[in-house]
């Protein structure tokens, strides 16, 4: 389990079975939708997951989690911190259904988006879990059956649901003016009650202003005036150029947007806000209109196109924006950035080639070699009139991970401490030393971590690293674990103690409870 890039970036529920067999495969190909894998069709109506773990929704008998679950007052090892007092949100994709056979070879991003939380206060802990009301889940629960067909390719879809959102709300979650809001980079975000997970609106547009199609996993919150940046891909229909750029005041209201073009398009999965620049990134993970239209994922990582940065002033009208080339290197989430003056630093993990194996890639195999995730320091000179390059530094060299974070509310700012899960461990990062520790739980395989204030107002990195173990001795049964990042040595503090193996995750969120509404 330790380094494989594959089995970290998703967490070790959804890694064991879905990534293993990409892995072993070699390729993404086979997997992705191209040339399906040969199974055989179910002809009887019943609910049967497939038990090749290849396939989509398939590995062991009840690989799927499913199950929408309240657990009052969960038990808790060790001291949980009384005075914490706010909600852990996760999220991940569950898959509702099997696929018919000839999408059987969908991939694992494509399950629908299953939200979890664990409120924390005065030193206990309640956990819910729902799934998001999506468009598609609704039109599925109703149908008792799949009804969409391959990722992020709406000419596989069942004609039923045509006009239907494909969202799957199953990527990252946000809490912003009072409203939890659920992605998945394809659709607009679905907006849940932050407290009973109720989905109130599976289509929300902040009032109609999104002004695109598709909307970012990874908002950003700037913390000097609170607003809400972000961006949409794709923005304009399938393979479009177009990337809205946009953001909103405190309470939601949309207050600046800009249209700016992308070079090509593709994957643009985070971004990275600064108090001065927005900056994009376009990654070889290339939409495949060919593939899509052979019946296929979105995706094919074609490693002979350039990689570009975008950087454009916050506030403007987007005719600044800038392409920037460099070293190709193909980063997914962003640890921190800033801009001094007219230089943008941009910290990213990201490997020398594709970092997802059920993704096909055009020219060559799968190498999870090339796939191992470094933290990439960039630099980009605005000041330099030509030449539109930028630099590239490799930090921390001998640690090797995905899905980095930093303490979140130093978006936009220079930072300091950033974390990484580097599989066999959580790391953190002192970019004030340059050093690093590693945060270890051992017979755990660890959930991205999240960063924790102590206090909602405690200096920067003065917290916990909050994520979920599996227990790989007791078939993958759940703590919540929770280690504080000032004594690492000590282990964890406390530990959440779930009686089963909680819903997988891709990414999580903590909300501190002055940011939820009032009950
Ligand atoms: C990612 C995850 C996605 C997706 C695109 O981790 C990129 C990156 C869970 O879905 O659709
Ligand atoms: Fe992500």
């Amino acid at each position: 389990m330790a380094n494989n890039p594959d089995e970290a970036n998703m967490g070790p529920e959804l890694g064991r079975r879905a990534f293993l067999g990409a892995a072993t495969l070699g390729t993404g190909a086979a997997l992705a939708g191209v040339s399906a894998p040969a199974m055989a069709a179910t002809p009887s109506p019943q609910v049967d997951f497939p038990s090749d773990p290849r396939a989509f929704g398939g590995g062991a008998p009840s690989a799927n989690n499913r199950a929408e679950i309240d657990l009052y007052d969960c038990e808790v090892e060790g001291h949980l911190p009384t005075d914490l007092d706010g909600v852990f949100y996760r999220v991940g994709p569950d898959p509702q259904y099997p696929k018919p056979a000839q999408y059987s070879g969908d991939i694992p991003f494509d399950g629908e988006g299953h939200v979890s939380m664990f409120r924390i206060k005065a030193g206990h802990v309640d956990y819910r879990t729902r799934y998001a009301r999506t468009q598609r889940w609704k039109a599925q629960h109703e149908a008792r059956a799949s009804l969409f067909g391959m990722y992020r390719n709406p000419m596989t879809d069942d004609p039923s649901v045509k006009g239907l959102s494909r969202g799957t709300a199953n990527t990252q979650l946000f809490v912003h003016h009072k409203k939890l809001l659920v992605f998945k980079e394809d659709s607009p975000p679905v907006y849940m009650d932050p407290w009973t997970l109720e989905t109130k609106d599976d289509y929300y547009t902040f009032g109609g202003k999104l002004g695109s199609q598709t909307h970012t996993a990874h908002p950003k919150i700037d913390p000097m005036t609170g607003e809400y940046v972000s961006f949409g891909y794709e923005a304009n229909g399938l393979a479009s150029k177009d990337v809205r750029v946009f953001s909103a005041d405190r309470d939601g209201n949309v207050n600046w947007g800009v249209t700016v073009q992308a070079p090509y398009a593709a994957m643009m999965h985070d971004f990275a806000v600064t108090q001065r620049h927005v900056v994009l990134m376009v990654t070889q993970m290339a939409a495949n209109l060919p593939q899509m239209q052979a019946g296929g994922v979105h995706f094919a990582y074609d490693s002979t196109l350039p990689v570009y940065i975008g950087v454009l002033r916050r506030g403007g009208d987007g005719k600044d924006v800038r392409w920037f080339k460099g070293a190709n290197l193909f980063c997914t989430h962003v640890m921190g950035a800033w801009s001094d003056g007219e230089k943008v630093t941009l910290d990213m993990d990201g490997g020398e080639g594709n970092q997802f194996p059920f993704f096909p890639s055009v020219h060559e195999p799968f190498d999870p070699v090339k796939a191992q995730g470094r933290i990439r320091r960039f630099t980009i000179d605005l000041s330099r009139k030509s030449n539109d390059t930028y630099q590239v530094e490799t930090l921390y060299p001998e640690i090797t991970g995905v899905l980095s974070r930093q303490d979140d509310r130093f978006h936009t700012l220079p930072y300091r401490w950033g974390y990484l899960n580097a599989g066999r461990g959580w790391a953190i990062f002192d970019h004030a030393t340059k050093t690093s520790q590693m945060v270890t739980v051992p017979d755990y395989a660890l959930s991205e971590m999240t960063f924790v204030p102590r206090k909602h107002d405690a200096p920067e990195g003065d917290g916990y690293l909050i994520g979920v173990g599996s227990s790989i001795k007791e078939a993958g049964r759940s703590d919540l674990i929770l280690v504080d990042t000032k004594d690492v040595a000590a282990g964890p503090v406390a530990r959440v103690k779930m009686p089963f193996k909680v819903v997988g995750q891709v990414h999580g969120f903590w909300a501190d409870a002055r940011d939820l509404p009032a009950v």
